[in-house]
């Protein structure tokens, strides 16, 4: 198999995208995902109800950047409200065999979280350099702590995760679209996801975890030789 250019990966992240939204209903309230394949779903999504192919989609967004991007195509939004979403569709940064996810390297974990867990089907798609074999092979653990005692946050995290760092692309911390900032810590060789999970979520100042553990009902992974659907 030959790199993966920038190039050919776009073209696998919007093959892998349309597929997806081949799921998507008239009348579905779809939770939006975000990212940069993310982003061609929700282009699709546009187009369909541009040429009648798709009526009465609500979106749903996961971002301020996927919320600019569904008005820009013309898709109708809500905020979340405690009803369910008929579908989300989602990048991930890794996707292990099980389908449990490591999210977040867009920034967007949190409220990606909040909303796709109303999801009766969340669908995840990736080019297939997303695929690993044991999370955190490939990506850290982005994980949002609060701005106020950052730094007190981090030790705590340290204690367990040694070797993360603070999210600092600039002279600033990077800052999530709810005001935080995000450790993105390098998980061990071996450890339980569900336990670690628990064990960070109990660490004060973290706000939530990266992990999306049993949440995905399926995966649209695109390579050079075709679309593979994960379940
Ligand atoms: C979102 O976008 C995030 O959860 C994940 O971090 C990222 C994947 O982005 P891309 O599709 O650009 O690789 O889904």
């Amino acid at each position: 198999m030959s790199d993966p250019t920038p190039l050919n990966l776009e073209t696998l992240k919007k093959e892998a995208a349309l597929r997806a939204v081949e799921l998507v209903q008239s009348g579905d309230r779809v939770g939006l995902g975000t990212g940069s394949t993310a982003k061609y779903a929700i282009e699709e999504i546009g187009r369909r109800l541009k040429s009648g192919e798709l009526t009465g989609i609500v979106g749903v967004s996961t971002s301020e950047a996927s919320e600019k991007l569904a008005r820009e195509v013309g898709i109708p939004t809500e905020t979340l409200d405690p009803r369910p979403l008929d579908i989300a569709i989602d990048g991930a940064d890794e996707i292990a065999p099980n389908l449990d996810l490591v999210k977040g390297l867009g920034g967007a974990l949190v409220r990606e979280k909040v909303t796709e867990v109303q999801a009766r089907r969340l669908i995840i798609i990736a080019d297939h350099t997303k695929i690993v074999g044991t999370l955190g092979e490939k990506a850290p653990l982005p994980i949002e702590i609060l701005k106020f005692g950052f730094l007190s946050t981090i030790e705590r995290l340290r204690d367990f995760l040694p070797g993360g760092r603070l999210r600092q692309p600039g002279a600033q911390p990077y800052e999530t679209d709810n005001g935080n900032y995000i450790y993105d810590a390098q998980l061990p060789r071996d450890f339980n996801p569900v336990e670690l999970e628990r064990r960070i979520k109990g660490t004060l100042g973290v706000v939530d975890t990266g992990f999306f553990l049993g949440m995905a009902e399926r995966a649209f992974v695109a390579a050079p030789d075709g679309v593979r659907e994960l379940t």
